[in-house]
This record gives structure tokens, C-alpha cells and sequence, in this order.
């Protein structure tokens, strides 16, 4: 155990480790186990000897090779752990084992499952986390009667973007740990929110690196990718700076990278569900990203997309490289380190770049102020909601059809930015067959900082245009946002696409899980910059009872539900018939097609149960008008 032993020295030095009396304390032993450092030379992207096969993009028409056979692997683990999730999820007197052991010959006819979770901040952050602890069978009771443990653990894929990628880094570059970890002063220290980003990591009550230091290394990273030659704008120090607060607190994780994912062991075991980041394309020319911008995702192994504005893949690892008409001439070098894990989801969440130039309202030292105010000036302003990415890998590629071929430069943002806010995309392309996604949804939609439907409205919209920018996919109808509100669909769970016979081609179910105030108000600004701990721990709690229904005391038969809808598509497939108690489940969950399009009452829901604790109520008003404050005062400048 290297790495353990690795974390454990370089932090055993910290001032608080040492103050502590009595020598060698166990609770103070840091394991940071994490992804690999895989990275040639820190954040700069650097020539590598090329692999025996020179690198190449590849067509989007089918999964790439590697999905493939890891699918194998992955699907089987996945099944072992459906049986397991089903040994304390009932279906009525359903024996789902059986049914499952039955036609686990063709692995194809087994339900596969997607988890997806917006973006929306730190609010997106935690409430995700508080469904995946849910979800997770690894989470202290979560896999008794009432709850949903497991799920995790038997899905396929896991998606997310923006706040909802920072959540998909803290735990895959974090060799998959658990939300109790990152919740924990005792594992690594990330996720202490309660120092701003803007301030730096505070671990252990003495900071370990003061602003000035911590702003300084964030710039010595970015000017040193400059140097070697490669673009860099405010999303280089976003990403460093979320590199801290989300996997190492200590050094900012410098040398990870998102490919390495791909070659840790548990991983290529298929031990747990491919992670997808998710980022937007801002088409050439244009300033607005549309609902009709391109859709990318940053997979272990590949960037790029199934939209046929581009229609190819890159190998992530060689991110970088002078990609010419799909290849890599021969007098170009194989490049890598390109895809630093902290600018991974630094892209998908560029509207947040704007963070960082709040600084002047801090009470941070004037110097600070001016050690960040130098580094903006040697950034390019022009491209400061905007990641860069240059040279563009899909150069002259599909020529004829790609509005993007001539581009020397790609220009990525946040993934939520054309509207659809949860990370559907990879989840509905055809080749990926998936029969159910979990729809997390933290969008600040309403005045109030919760979630109306608008983001499944614009993955429908764009489903739509099946020949254009949708290529083939298909989606379940959605009603329009008024008819969300005066149905109540977005106050709890709903299901989508119960009928598969009314789409207009193969689609998941999804069932949409909103964001909704159980025991805690949940509608935190996206602009808060930092959280308490006692109040991240109410917002992931929420989110826990928000993805259990409050482990099932609203509905005793919610488990049950969830069970039915994983089983719906699989059951058609095989031609079985829906156990009775689905049939309930359905009546009550399913949206059956009712509109109500009069424009509601403004949206402000009380807390289902009791509140939390004191610190929750009194909090909402003062953040709330904090938040319009920040808010406005950002997208102003957006
Ligand atoms: C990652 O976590 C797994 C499961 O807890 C553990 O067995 C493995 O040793 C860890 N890997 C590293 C590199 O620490
Ligand atoms: C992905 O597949 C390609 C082609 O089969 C192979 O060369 C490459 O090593 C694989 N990548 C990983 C990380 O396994
Ligand atoms: C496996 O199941 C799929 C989906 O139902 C079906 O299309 C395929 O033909 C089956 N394969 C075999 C070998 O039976
Ligand atoms: C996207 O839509 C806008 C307006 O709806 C249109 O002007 C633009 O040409 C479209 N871009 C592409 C690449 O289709
Ligand atoms: C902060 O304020 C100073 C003095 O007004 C100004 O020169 C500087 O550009 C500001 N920095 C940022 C990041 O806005
Ligand atoms: C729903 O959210 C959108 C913004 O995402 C907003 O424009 C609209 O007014 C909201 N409508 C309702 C009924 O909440
Ligand atoms: C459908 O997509 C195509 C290509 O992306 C675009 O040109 C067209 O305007 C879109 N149509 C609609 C109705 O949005
Ligand atoms: C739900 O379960 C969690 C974890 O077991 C527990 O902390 C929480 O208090 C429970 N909430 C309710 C409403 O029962
Ligand atoms: C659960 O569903 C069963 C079967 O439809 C029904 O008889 C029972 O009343 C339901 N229980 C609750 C708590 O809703
Ligand atoms: C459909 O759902 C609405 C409420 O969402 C309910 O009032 C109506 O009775 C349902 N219709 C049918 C046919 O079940
Ligand atoms: C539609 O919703 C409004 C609330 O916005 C409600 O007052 C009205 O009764 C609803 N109409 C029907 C037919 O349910
Ligand atoms: C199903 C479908 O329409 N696929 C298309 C997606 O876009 C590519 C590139 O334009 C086309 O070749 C596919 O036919």
C-alpha cells in the first residue's frame, strides 16, 4: 500500500499532526488512495513515444472497442449486484432473483441501469452526493428495508456535469470512496467547503498553504502550460483551484489526469459504473450556446461526442496532439497530460470561472488580491467563460459535414449551458441500450432555487429533431414547466416514458428524482461560494431522504417502485408481466399525460418534515438575498 503510505508522511507533516499529543494517533492516518498521477510533467501537456498504433479519432457509430469489452465485465458485476439490491428491495411477492437468474444467459435481457446528475454548484454537489450515499451499498444502513442501497452499485453508467462532475471527481479520482469519506475529516481532507474556494484549502486548523501561496501555485501551473505553448484561460486556474477543494488538499493533484481512470485496477475490473462528464460546444461564430450546441463527454477513455456535429472520439490520453483529417501526421508528436482531471471538470463547469473574479470582495489580504489580479493579466480576458481547447482534435475531420473542421481551436463550456442541466445525453444514445436513468436534478429553476422541469423539457425539444442535432435519439414526452408545478412532478419522484409504446424509438424510463425540502432547505444559492460543514451535512442528509423518499416513510411502497421501474423494460423485452403491485407503482408515479399549462403561483415549498435544526430556517432569508446579490452580479458578467 504505496499510496497510503505516501499520504499518510506528506500530511502526517502538517502543524496539526504534529501538535497532536501522545505521537502516532490512527485516526490521524490520511489514506489517499486516489487515481493515478499519471500525468509526463504536472499540469503541462507534454510529448510522449506514441503507442505502437499511432493514436487516432473514431467514427461515433458504434461504442468504442474498450467500452466494449469493459461492458462485459462491468455487466456481470452489475447483475451480482442487482441480486443483491433485490435480496432487501420487494417487489410484492415477486422472486426478482429468479427472474433475473433466469435470463442471465444474454445479459442483454437484464435491466440496465444510468445515473445522472446535474449541474447547479456546490447545491448540485451536495444534494447528488446525498442520492449517491442513498444509492450506495457501502453507506452504513442503507441497504435495509426502506432504503436504496445497491443502486449504485449495479448501474452501468454515472453521469454528471458541471457541480454535479465535481461530485463524479471527488469520488473517481478518489479511487471511488464513499460520501462518508468525503464527508470525514480523517480521509485526505477534501470537501471542506468551509473555506471559499477563493481563500484555499483549510485542513486541520492551520491553513496548510496561505492564499498568496495557494493563488501563486494555481498560476505557476497555468503559466507553465502557457509556456510550453498550449492556450490557457480562466478555466486553467478554475480547474486547478477545483483540483484542490475535490481531490487533494494538499497538492491540488497536480499530475491526475482523467485517463488514468481507465487504467486503475478496479476500474478495468468493472467494480463500479463508467463515469461521464459532461461539457457544451459553442458553436462557431456564435456566442449563445443553443439548444442546438454540440454535446460532449469526457469518458475514461475518450472525448468527443455523438452529435453529428462532429461524430468522433479522441483517445483521451492523447488530448493535445496535432490531430489532422482523423490522424496524427507523422512529424507530430503524441501528446499527454492534456486532460488534468481538475480541467476535466473545470470545462464542464466554466459559468463558475466567474468565482475567481469575486476576489476583490473578499477579505483577503490586498496582496492576495494582487497576485491574482497579475495573473489575470497575462490570461486572454476574451475567452474567460470558455475553455480553450486548441489544437482542436477533430481538425479537419468530417469535413463535409462538421461546422467545426476548419476550427483551429474548440470552444467547450458548461455542460448546463444549453439547457439541459442533467447529464442525459450519454445516457440516451441508442448504442448504449440503457432501460432506466435516475434523473437527479438540482437545477436552481424557480425564484427559489428549485427545479421545474425545464431540463428534461430541453433533452425532449432536442430529441425532437431526431434527423438533425438529435441523430437518432429518442425521449420520453415531457410536459411543459407550468403543468410540472401544478402537478406537483417536480415535489417528488416521477417517472417518465412508463409506456414505451408512445416514444418514437427505443428510450429509458427516467425517473426523475427533483430536489425538495424533506428535513433542510435544500435551494442554497449555486453562487454560494462556501458551506459549513453542519449545513453540507443537512443538504447531503435531504438529498439521502430526497433519493429514499425519507427511507420510505412517505410511501412504504416507494422501494418497490424503484424496483418496478429498473424491471419495466427488461420485463417487456423477456415478455413477462409486470408484477401486480407495478401497476400501482405506475398509477401513481408515472406522468399519464395530464396538462395543466395555466402559469402557477410562485414556488415555494415547505419542509416535509421537521426541520433539521435552527441553523436551517434562519439561514434560507439571509442566503436567499445573499444569493441574488452574487447571482445577479454574475450573470451580468457572464
Ligand atoms: C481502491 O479501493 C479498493 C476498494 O476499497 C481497494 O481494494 C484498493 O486497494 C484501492 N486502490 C488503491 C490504489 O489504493
Ligand atoms: C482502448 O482500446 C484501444 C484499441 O483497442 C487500445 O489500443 C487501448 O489501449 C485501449 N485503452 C485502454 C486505456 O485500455
Ligand atoms: C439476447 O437478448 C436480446 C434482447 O432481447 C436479443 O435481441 C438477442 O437476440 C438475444 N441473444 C441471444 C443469443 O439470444
Ligand atoms: C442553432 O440555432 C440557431 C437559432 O436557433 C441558428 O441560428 C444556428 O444556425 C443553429 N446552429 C447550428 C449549427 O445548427
Ligand atoms: C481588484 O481591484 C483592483 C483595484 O481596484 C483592480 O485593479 C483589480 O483589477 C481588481 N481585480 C479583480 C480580479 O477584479
Ligand atoms: C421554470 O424555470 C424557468 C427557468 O429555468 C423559468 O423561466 C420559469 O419561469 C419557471 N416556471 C415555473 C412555472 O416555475
Ligand atoms: C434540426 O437540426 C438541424 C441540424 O442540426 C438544424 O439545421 C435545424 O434547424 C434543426 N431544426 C429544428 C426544428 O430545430
Ligand atoms: C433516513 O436514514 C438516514 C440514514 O440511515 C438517517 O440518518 C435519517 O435520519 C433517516 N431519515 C428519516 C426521515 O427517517
Ligand atoms: C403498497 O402496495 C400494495 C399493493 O398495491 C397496497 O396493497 C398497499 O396498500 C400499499 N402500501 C402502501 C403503504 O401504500
Ligand atoms: C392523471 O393524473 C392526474 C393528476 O396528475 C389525475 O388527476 C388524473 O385522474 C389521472 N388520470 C388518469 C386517467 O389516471
Ligand atoms: C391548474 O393549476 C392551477 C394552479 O396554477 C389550479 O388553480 C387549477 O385548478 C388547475 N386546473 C385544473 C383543471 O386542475
Ligand atoms: C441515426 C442517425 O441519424 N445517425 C446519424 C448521426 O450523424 C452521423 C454524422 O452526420 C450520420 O452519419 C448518422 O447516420
Amino acid at each position: 500500500m504505496k499510496t497510503a503510505l505516501i499520504g499518510t508522511i506528506a500530511l502526517g507533516l502538517l502543524p496539526g499532526a504534529i501538535a497532536s499529543p501522545g505521537g502516532f494517533n490512527p485516526d490521524n492516518v490520511v489514506f489517499a488512495q486516489r487515481a493515478l498521477p499519471d500525468a509526463p510533467d504536472g499540469y503541462v501537456p507534454t510529448s510522449v513515444s506514441c503507442p505502437a498504433s499511432r493514436p487516432t479519432i473514431r467514427s461515433a457509430a458504434k461504442l468504442s472497442s474498450n467500452e466494449t469489452s469493459w461492458l462485459k465485465t462491468r455487466r456481470e458485476k452489475a447483475l451480482t449486484s442487482l441480486k443483491d439490491f433485490f435480496g432487501h428491495v420487494k417487489v410484492g411477492d415477486y422472486d426478482v432473483v429468479s427472474y433475473l437468474d433466469k435470463h442471465s444467459s444474454n445479459i442483454s435481457n437484464v435491466p440496465n441501469i444510468g445515473i445522472a446528475v446535474s449541474g447547479g454548484g456546490y447545491r448540485a454537489l451536495m444534494n447528488g452526493a446525498g442520492a449517491i450515499k442513498a444509492y450506495d451499498s457501502r453507506t452504513y444502513n442503507a441497504s435495509t428495508s426502506g432504503h436504496l442501497g445497491g443502486l449504485l452499485q449495479s448501474a452501468t453508467y454515472l453521469s454528471g456535469l458541471s457541480g454535479g462532475s465535481w461530485l463524479l471527481g471527488s469520488i473517481y479520482i478518489n479511487n471511488f470512496t464513499t460520501i462518508d469519506k468525503l464527508q470525514t475529516h480523517k480521509d485526505g481532507d477534501v470537501w471542506q467547503f468551509g473555506n471559499s474556494i477563493i481563500e484555499g484549502p483549510d485542513t486541520g486548523g492551520i491553513q496548510i498553504l496561505d492564499s498568496a501561496s495557494y493563488f501563486k501555485d494555481l498560476a505557476e501551473a497555468v503559466e507553465s502550460k502557457k509556456k510550453a505553448g498550449f492556450d490557457t484561460s480562466l478555466t486553467d486556474i478554475w480547474g486547478r483551484a477545483l483540483a484542490y477543494q475535490m481531490f487533494n488538499a494538499s497538492n491540488g493533484g497536480l499530475s491526475y489526469t482523467w485517463s488514468s481512470i481507465a487504467d486503475t485496477t478496479e476500474f478495468k475490473d468493472g467494480n463500479y459504473p463508467m463515469p461521464m462528464v459532461v461539457a457544451d460546444g459553442r458553436n462557431p461564430g456564435e456566442l449563445v450556446v443553443g439548444s442546438n450546441s454540440t454535446v460532449y463527454e469526457f469518458n475514461p477513455w475518450e472525448f468527443g461526442t455523438f452529435d453529428p456535429t462532429i461524430f468522433g472520439f479522441v483517445p483521451l490520453k492523447y488530448l493535445g496532439s496535432r490531430f489532422e483529417a482523423g490522424s496524427l501526421p507523422n512529424n507530430e508528436s503524441c501528446i499527454s497530460g492534456y486532460d488534468s482531471a481538475g480541467f476535466v471538470i473545470g470545462t464542464s463547469s466554466t459559468l463558475f470561472n466567474q468565482f475567481l473574479l469575486q476576489i476583490n470582495t473578499t477579505s483577503l489580504p490586498n496582496f492576495v488580491k494582487n497576485v491574482f489580479t497579475s495573473i489575470l493579466e497575462k490570461l486572454d480576458r476574451a475567452d474567460d467563460d470558455i475553455a480553450a481547447y486548441e489544437p482542436n482534435p477533430f481538425y479537419h475531420y468530417n469535413n463535409h459535414s462538421s461546422p467545426y473542421a476548419r476550427q483551429t481551436a474548440l470552444d467547450v463550456v458548461d455542460g448546463g449551458e444549453d439547457g439541459q442541466n442533467v447529464p442525459l445525453h450519454p445516457l440516451i444514445q441508442p448504442e448504449r441500450h440503457v432501460d432506466v436513468i435516475f434523473a437527479i436534478d438540482s437545477s436552481a429553476d424557480t425564484d427559489y432555487y428549485w427545479p421545474n422541469g425545464t431540463s428534461l423539457v430541453a433533452t425532449y425539444e432536442r430529441s425532437l429533431n431526431n434527423t438533425g442535432i438529435g441523430n437518432g435519439t429518442a425521449f420520453p414526452a415531457i410536459p411543459d414547466v407550468n403543468t410540472f408545478v401544478n402537478l406537483g412532478l417536480n415535489t417528488r419522484p416521477t417517472f417518465f416514458g412508463c409506456d414505451s409504446s408512445n416514444i418514437s424509438g427505443p428510450a429509458p424510463l427516467v425517473v426523475y428524482v427533483p430536489n425538495a425540502p424533506y428535513s433542510f432547505h435544500s435551494n442554497v444559492s449555486t453562487f454560494q461560494l462556501s458551506t459549513e460543514d453542519k449545513e453540507r451535512d443537512n443538504i447531503i442528509l435531504n438529498g439521502y431522504e430526497v433519493a429514499t423518499m425519507a427511507n420510505s416513510t412517505l410511501d412504504g411502497n416507494w422501494t418497490s417502485c424503484v424496483g418496478c421501474a429498473i424491471l419495466s423494460r427488461s420485463f417487456e423485452r423477456t415478455g413477462t408481466t409486470l408484477p401486480d403491485i407495478c401497476n400501482t407503482c405506475f398509477d401513481r408515479y408515472c406522468w399519464n399525460g395530464t396538462l395543466n399549462a395555466t402559469t402557477p403561483a410562485n414556488y415555494n415549498p415547505t419542509t416535509y418534515l421537521a426541520e433539521a435544526d435552527s441553523a436551517g430556517s434562519a439561514l434560507v432569508p439571509t442566503m436567499l438575498s445573499a444569493a441574488v446579490a452574487a447571482g445577479v452580479a454574475l450573470f451580468t458578467l457572464v
